[in-house]
């Protein structure tokens, strides 16, 4: 993306902050054991050092786009593997990666406590607290998180999730872990009746902040496959959504950051995921795909500018 001219203006013009949907990951940065490939975290740093902006680090420690060398390793190699690409990618990014997702997706999908994984089964529940543990050693002033989907929402569902988080966050606070906030990807979906609603989501924010915890978005994006086709009507309720789910956030003195998973609806990965009955291409962003701004874009910015003063 930081090749295509168009989209590095886009960027330039929108955000204050960068996040890697998969540069940092563990299968690209270490694709054999103990060979660690940084170039792409090189050119991420350089630019973000260059035109100053906030860098994030994702994600040290998912069940997904793992290297093939770590399965079936015993559980003392295994850790071992974990303590060395913890420390070595936070170390890298010492001083200049400002919050890291350390854990990502630990909750169980339905909430039924932490999600069966390669850490889990193999390691127990303590990988949880050694990566954090090694995470701050290796750079004391980013911002650590645990970060998950599924958090956002009014259902039965996303309560049991909301309360798997708290009873993780009480444990590890419990314990003396270090553990700075909790980022919630906010990957919404619009609904297909009526209009979207996030009235629990304000008090689970404050019950984070009781705890001391700082809040990050991390991915935010609408996916519109439960919505007709009509393109105009689609673009209307994404923003909607936006909207509403912004309103609900925005008033959380909490929240420290709002990061979009994309700007550009050419780049969601909601289209090889969860591609839309009809087979259209998804339009989840705040720029369609050809970067012209949509009406998302204007809720957006809407919502901000009532809380940001204009400079
Ligand atoms: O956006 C990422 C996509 O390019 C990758 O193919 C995918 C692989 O699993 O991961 C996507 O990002 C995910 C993120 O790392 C964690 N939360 C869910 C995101 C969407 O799948």
């Amino acid at each position: 993306g930081l090749d295509d001219p168009a989209l590095k203006a886009l960027l330039l013009g929108n955000v204050g902050s960068l996040t890697p949907e998969n540069a940092l990951k563990w299968d690209a940065t270490e694709p054999a054991g103990g060979r660690f490939s940084l170039e792409a975290m090189d050119r991420l740093l350089a630019f973000s050092a260059r035109h100053r902006l906030a860098l994030r680090g994702h994600t040290l420690v998912w069940h997904q786009q793992l290297p093939a060398w770590l399965d079936g390793l015993p559980a003392p190699q295994l850790r071992a593997a974990l303590e060395r690409h913890v420390r070595t990618l936070v170390g890298y990014g010492r001083g200049r990666i400002q919050s890291w997702d350390v854990i990502n997706e630990p909750i169980d999908p339905e909430g039924q406590g932490l999600r069966r994984s390669l850490w889990l089964d193999t390691l127990g529940p303590a990988y949880i607290a050694d990566a954090l543990r090694w995470a701050r050693q290796a750079d004391p002033a980013a911002r650590l998180l645990i970060n998950d989907y599924g958090l956002e929402g009014d259902d039965p569902q996303t309560a049991r999730k909301r309360v798997a988080m708290l009873q993780l966050v009480d444990d590890l606070k419990r314990r003396g872990v270090p553990l700075d906030g909790i980022g919630l990807q906010a990957h919404l979906l619009a609904p297909a009746e009526g209009s979207p609603t996030f009235r629990t989501l304000p008090v689970f924010l404050a019950e984070l902040r009781r705890r001391g915890l700082q809040v990050e978005i991390t991915e935010l994006d609408v996916s519109d496959r439960l919505l007709p086709a009509d393109t105009a009507q689609r673009d209307r309720r994404v923003a909607d959504t936006y909207d509403a789910f912004l309103k609900a956030v925005l008033q959380e003195p909490a929240l420290r950051r709002i990061t979009s998973w994309g700007l550009s609806d050419r780049d969601s990965w909601l289209n090889t995921t969860f591609p839309r009955p009809d087979g259209l291409p998804q339009r989840p962003l705040p720029y369609d795909e050809a970067l012209r701004p949509k009406p998302a874009r204007s809720s957006i910015a809407e919502r901000l500018q009532s809380i940001t003063p204009p400079r």
